[in-house]
């Protein structure tokens, strides 16, 4: 490689500025390889309600009582009755569907006023008088019958206050069939919080007796007007990052607890009366209404290419499905492609068409399963049975299917052996500052043999390597830190060196919300109106926004330092874009020298703070990068602050 010549030297040398050490850092003009397009990307799975109360635009929890127990508290999860309503979760006589079996049963008592039953969202509800929201569910008379037609009134309400902020009156016929309203709801003002609540009530006085509802549904717009599809401001924030891939849908919710609530593509399409809804992997129901179709549409619309995942034979319980029986589970694996990028002559085309979707995705990549950590036999079987048959079973008769498909083999750690050989393994690393200061060159080593990376996860989550996955005292962060993304960026900054081995890289877990979350730090955090970018976010963004076309080779930085960097030329317009993060305490001050003329001024962003700063919901915006104009010359001086990424772009003369 380039990069490891005669130009791997630091040189330093006692500068003029501030009587500091200066860093010399000689630019190779001659690119060691491009930059690949897949770079930066997001890696996605329903964890902390990042799905369900989070990108997923529905606003209701427990919209369907899915998945829950009929008669328990647990059922009634975020609904309550208001009035003297009397509420239960049934398993109906007569389902609204087989895939939704239970129904919310509300008795109206005798000479009642106005009662019925209200859902408090997923820790709230945002208000917005610019939004026009889509509000349904299905109900039905299962006993006695309303003499005629009564009316229903479905609000947003001021959950202590009582304010009505939104209003409309659908009418209910009395039928003990299964109907459905839809209306929509218009806010008059905004609420002062979230603290709110999605109500339905009817006129006591008009009836008593039972009614049943299912399925109801609260739908702000969606991002870009995606039926079905995602909260606007979340998938925003996501866009603006410029990702290029997502990965979906796991990580862990893949691989589900038991081989029967594994992720199954098939139960996540067609109609939302369709879809049951499964147990996920971190601890709540997960609706499936952010199903296999809608992930696609979204992928699409923002420009991004999958790297989907398929269930490959292994539930984080612990049990392995035995080699003779992984038959149908390939089978299903197949499908799950072929529903992706089959012609509409085949079966899965053909439903596909049939959704909306005539056209085949783009489908490049697909990683078999999730972290079957496969050396290290300690933590379960996943490793013994991926490397004895789960892996090859899989890979064979996918990539014989799709020769065209790249298949990806999960988590490579020591050196591996796997037969047939992946063409490309997905890595993960939650580590320390330090560790991520320390492992920029962990590719840099790395034999060259066709072999390609995906660095399907990383994040500093914790200070101190002893307590990775711990308790915030002993330095689990909760929010990413200053100095845990600039050390982050170095660590990217190995990626930029190495991207013509390292194909893709993304942070994990990308999205959290703020009350509920079973895993932190996060990309972004977010409640139920607002979406809180961390200075990882910043971080990711500032080095997609910047990724350049051409890796160009320079002075090797000192690993057991602080001060690293990275250099790409892009071609439109022709710049160089030279990125410096300083995860030290001090001031460091460098010289560039670049192969070429460049023009008198360029733009600087940067992000810099204190070690322990982090946006949080109380104060979002603490660290965002800034944006400057700076001088600039062939032999670039450049002051870097203290726990600070900076990216300079400067365009050729
Ligand atoms: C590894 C797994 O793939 C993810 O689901 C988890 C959170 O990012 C991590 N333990």
């Amino acid at each position: 490689m380039l990069y490891v010549s005669a130009l791997s030297l630091l040189v330093i040398a006692s500068g003029p500025l501030l009587g500091h050490a200066q860093t010399i850092v000689a630019v190779n003009g001659t690119a060691s390889h491009p930059i690949p397009k897949t770079l930066w990307g997001l890696m996605y799975e329903d964890i902390s309600h990042s799905g369900d109360g989070g990108l997923y635009g529905e606003r209701l929890q427990n919209r369907a009582f899915q998945q829950v127990a009929p008669g328990t508290t647990q059922a009634l999860n975020s609904w309550s009755a208001i009035g003297g309503a009397l509420i239960e979760v049934v398993a109906d006589t007569i389902p609204l569907s087989s895939a939704l079996p239970n129904s919310l049963q509300v008795l109206i008592p005798e000479g009642a006023g106005e009662v019925g039953v209200e859902n408090s969202g997923y820790y709230g509800i945002e208000v917005n008088p610019a939004w026009t929201y889509n509000a349904s569910f299905f109900y039905r008379f299962p006993s006695i019958l309303p003499s005629g037609s009564i009316a229903a009134n479905i609000s947003l309400v001021g959950a202590e206050s009582r304010t009505t902020f939104a209003a409309s009156s659908v009418t209910l016929n009395p039928t003990a069939d299964w109907t459905q309203v839809t209306t929509s709801l218009t806010p008059n003002s905004s609420a002062s919080d979230i603290n709110n609540t999605f109500t339905v009530t009817l006129d006591g006085a008009a009836f008593s007796g039972v009614v049943n509802f299912g399925l109801f549904s609260l739908f702000p717009p969606a991002w870009m007007g995606q039926e079905n599809g995602m909260r606007e401001d979340i998938a925003q924030a996501l866009f603006e990052l410029k990702p290029s891939f997502f990965r979906f849908p796991g990580g862990n919710n893949l691989e589900g607890e038991s081989i029967a609530t594994r992720w199954q593509w098939n139960a996540t399409i067609g109609p939302l009366v369709n879809r049951p809804g499964r147990v996920g992997d971190w601890g709540y129901v997960n609706t499936d209404g952010l199903g296999i179709y809608e992930y696609l549409i979204w992928i699409e619309l923002m420009g991004m290419q999958p790297i989907m995942a398929v269930w490959s034979g292994y539930a984080l319980g612990g049990a392995s499905v035995p080699e003779a029986d992984l038959a149908p589970y390939i089978e299903q694996a197949r499908q799950q492609i072929e529903f992706v990028v089959g012609n509409t002559s085949t079966p899965g085309g053909a439903l596909r068409a049939s959704l909306g979707h005539s056209k085949p995705f783009i489908l490049n990549y697909v990683e078999i399963g999730n972290e079957a950590r496969f050396t290290c036999d300690f933590i379960s079987a996943a490793p013994s049975t991926y490397r004895s048959y789960r892996w090859a079973s899989f890979v064979d008769a996918l990539q014989n299917e799709y020769p065209s498909i790249r298949f990806i083999a999960t988590t490579r750690y020591n050196n591996p052996v796997l037969a047939p050989k992946p063409k490309s393994y997905d890595l993960h690393v939650y580590q320390t500052p330090t560790w991520f200061r320390q492992n920029g060159g962990y590719y840099d080593s790395v034999t060259r043999d066709g072999t390609t990376f995906f660095e399907g996860e990383y994040a500093t989550t914790s200070t101190n390597s002893s307590n990775l996955y711990g308790i915030p005292e002993q330095g689990r962060l909760i929010y990413p830190t200053v100095q845990a993304s600039v050390s982050e960026a170095v660590f990217m900054m190995g990626f930029e060196r190495n991207s013509d081995i390292v194909f893709a890289a993304s942070y994990a877990p990308l999205l959290g919300h703020v009350t509920e979350h079973q895993w932190t730090p996060n990309l972004l955090s977010f409640d139920s109106e607002q979406v809180i970018k961390s200075t990882s976010y910043w971080v990711q963004q500032m080095f997609s926004a910047n990724k350049g076309d051409w890796y160009l080779p320079s002075t090797l930085a000192n690993t057991a330092g602080t001060l690293f960097w990275s250099v790409v030329k892009q071609d439109t317009p022709l710049a160089f874009i030279l990125k410096i993060s300083n995860a030290g305490t001090a001031t460091a001050s460098l010289v560039f020298e670049l192969p070429s003329a460049v023009a008198s001024s360029g733009t600087l962003i940067q992000l810099q703070g204190s070690a322990t700063d982090s946006n949080t919901p109380d104060n979002p915006n603490l660290i965002v990068p800034v944006t400057s104009t700076i001088a600039a010359k062939q032999n670039l001086t450049f002051t870097a602050p203290a726990l600070s990424l900076s990216v300079i772009t400067v365009p050729l003369a």
